[in-house]
């Protein structure tokens, strides 16, 4: 048995546990220009401060050959599966399945809607396409887990407050012991990002734990 050095206290890794890193939506609809988290007026620049932390963790997870978890958000062409709540939601830019400047904003396949080159999945990585914030919402995510005997999860990812924390409760919920990994996670707005990290580890760890990079690191390296 090992441990991460977390808050609220120190995450247990038990010998028998199956740990998988899960990397949200790195995509360049969020982190680029012409995407849609430019489109809605954000400064995108929040979230590419992260990409080396991320990095780092997937080339040191992947090495030690923990499975690795890819979403991102995407809607079908057809947009049959972005409910009018979502797609008429935000005022005067561009809206999901618009034409912005990589191809159409949110939709399955198109340029921006790809995962960062730094992060690129390989073959063997689980991506999961979700239409929602959630990445258990409309998706195989839960099945997949319970196949795989994965039982702790290493959250990373954009943004913040909205997908990341969305998955996080999500998983806490159908029993998956969760750990945010802090400096891998960003929000357009720093102090979001704050609030949602004080309020997932808050009363005893209601959510889960939250931890540095360096931490994870550190203890997976141990527990191989
Ligand atoms: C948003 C996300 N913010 N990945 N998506 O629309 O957090």
């Amino acid at each position: 048995m090992t441990a991460i050095a977390a808050k609220p206290y120190d995450y247990p890794l038990p010998s028998q546990t199956k740990v998988a890193l899960v990397i949200i939506d790195m995509q360049r609809d969020f982190l680029e220009l012409g995407g849609f988290g430019d489109a809605l007026g954000n400064d995108v620049t929040q979230l590419q401060s992260i990409v080396p932390t991320v990095k780092k963790l997937l080339e040191t997870l992947r090495s030690l050959n923990f499975p690795i978890i890819h979403t991102i958000e995407a809607h079908a062409p057809d947009l049959s599966d972005c409910p009018p709540s979502k797609l008429n939601r935000g005022e005067g830019g561009l809206k999901i399945g618009d034409r912005g400047a990589m191809g159409r904003i949110l939709i399955v396949g198109e340029e921006g809607n790809n995962i960062i080159p730094e992060l690129t999945p390989l073959d063997n990585e689980i991506v999961i396409v979700k239409p929602g914030k959630g990445a258990f919402c409309r998706t195989k995510l839960e099945e997949i887990l319970q196949k795989e005997q994965i039982t702790h999860l290493l959250i990373t990812g954009v943004t913040t407050e909205v997908c990341v924390q969305t998955t996080m409760r999500e998983a806490n919920d159908r029993g998956y012991e969760c750990l945010l990994i802090e400096d891998a996670t960003a929000s357009y707005f720093p102090e979001f990002k704050a609030s949602t990290i004080e309020m997932l580890r808050a009363q005893g760890g209601i959510i889960g734990w939250t931890a540095d990079a360096d931490a994870v690191i550190s203890a997976v390296t141990q527990k191989e």
